[in-house]
């Protein structure tokens, strides 16, 4: 049911939310609108209508149970309040009215005037690959395994070998920090020497370093892990916030890409019913200034998620939106070789695959399993089935042999 009220997209932020209620929709709708900006859950002798015409969520639409909310651009902070502003009028305390048993925000379309707020990523998807001097193949890349317990020798052992057999990216694992085990200093000191080791054989490579840690301490972090020589930094979005993404892309001195990783999201994202969708997250990411997001396996890893729902993420880190530079859609959890044309005809070639099992589970070792890695993307990339090039690529053979293929 279109409500009929004609607006001017480019003053409003659009909100799509899918709600569950014991409610006549409308009445959900309305409370919703109202509690998210003008009103509560009674009358108040402090509003006025002009306060209501001006500053109030309109519905704009019901469609079963998604329902469509617009809030006027003027009800968000001009500056100092951000994504954290943000995100408390359109997914604040809705999430919570007890006439409301399950909602999803599954979609925003920001106004150009918010838009402009943000600065978007330094890099994207054409930096890194200028980075990389990668321009048309999609990135490959590994996540050191196992996630914790190799000292920073052992992981830069693991990032050379990586490179050695061809791939571009690797990174640090979302729970590796700066444990007594594999301090970050001596890991990133290493792994730098890894990486010029790589260059100086003619292979260009990077790593991200892992600096999700307090807000107040994430820049300064980043700052001293780039002193060290890293190459690219990880932060987790979920875990430390969309503002940490954006104090690190927006700091003059962080000079390297942002891989963003998104551990935690299930508990927001994996409801069909409940919590915040994918899209909005990529949306703010890609506002932030992240370079890179994982977005997904379009179905075929060891991750919830589905080819649609994917897909919408991937198209959200490349469509054209705010004079953004691109993300590089990152595709990553439970990838083997034997899985990337299918994931690579679905996701074209702007993406970074990566793999951490799928490399150093390999029966030839780490250096073999990026071989294979490699000789998958190439055989997706001439649109070679996997079997066939598999035929006279060794690696690939023995990786299809211990995971089959898709
Ligand atoms: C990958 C891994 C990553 C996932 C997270 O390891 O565990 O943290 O990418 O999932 P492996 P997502 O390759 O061994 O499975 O990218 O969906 O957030």
């Amino acid at each position: 049911m279109h409500l009929g009220e004609d607006i001017d997209v480019d003053d409003f932020v659009i909100c799509d939310y899918r709600v569950t209620t014991d409610l006549p929709m409308a009445d959900a709708a309305n409370a919703i609108a109202a509690e998210q900006s003008t009103g509560t859950w009674t009358d108040l002798s402090t509003t006025t209508s002009k306060i209501v015409d001006r500053y109030g969520a309109r519905v704009l639409s019901i469609d079963g149970d998604l329902i469509r909310i617009a809030f006027p651009n003027e009800d968000f902070s001009i500056d100092i309040g951000g994504v954290p502003q943000i995100l408390s009028v359109i997914a604040g305390n809705l999430f919570g009215l007890e006439s409301v048993s399950k909602l999803r925000l599954e979609d925003v379309t920001f106004s150009k005037e918010i838009l402009s707020m943000y600065k978007g990523p330094k890099f994207g998807v054409d930096g890194l690959r200028d980075l990389l001097g990668r321009p048309e193949k999609p990135l490959v890349g590994t996540i050191v395994k196992p996630k914790i317990g190799l000292s920073p020798k052992e992981t830069a052992n693991y990032v050379y070998e990586a490179g050695a057999g061809g791939l571009t990216n690797s990174k640090d694992d979302e729970t590796l920090s700066n444990q007594k085990f594999c301090p970050i200093e001596d890991r990133t000191v290493a792994v730098a020497e890894a990486l010029d080791r790589l260059e100086s054989e003619g292979h260009r490579m990077m790593h991200a370093i892992n600096v999700s840690t307090n807000g107040d301490k994430i820049v300064e972090l980043a700052e001293k892990v780039q002193s060290w020589g890293a190459k690219e930094l990880m932060v987790d979005v979920i875990t430390c916030g969309f503002a940490a993404v954006q104090a690190l892309a927006e700091d003059p001195s962080i000079k390297v890409p942002i891989h963003v990783h998104r551990t935690m999201h299930g508990a927001l994202t994996r409801d069909p019913l409940h919590g915040i969708s994918m899209l909005p997250i990529t949306k703010l990411v890609r506002m932030c200034g992240g370079d890179a997001l994982h977005i997904g396996t379009l179905g075929v890893g060891k991750m919830s998620g589905n080819p649609k729902g994917d897909l919408a993420n991937l198209n959200a880190c490349l469509d054209p939106v705010g004079g953004y530079r691109t993300v590089m859609p990152v595709c990553s959890g439970g990838v083997y070789p034997g899985m990337i044309g299918r994931m690579v005809q679905i996701s074209g070639k702007n993406v970074q695959v990566q793999a951490g099992g799928g490399v150093s589970g390999h029966p030839g070792g780490v250096r073999k399993g990026a071989m294979a890695m490699c000789q998958a993307i190439d055989a997706a990339f001439q649109d070679i089935p996997v079997t066939e090039y598999a035929k006279d690529h060794t690696e690939l053979h023995e990786a299809i042999v211990k995971w089959g293929y898709k």
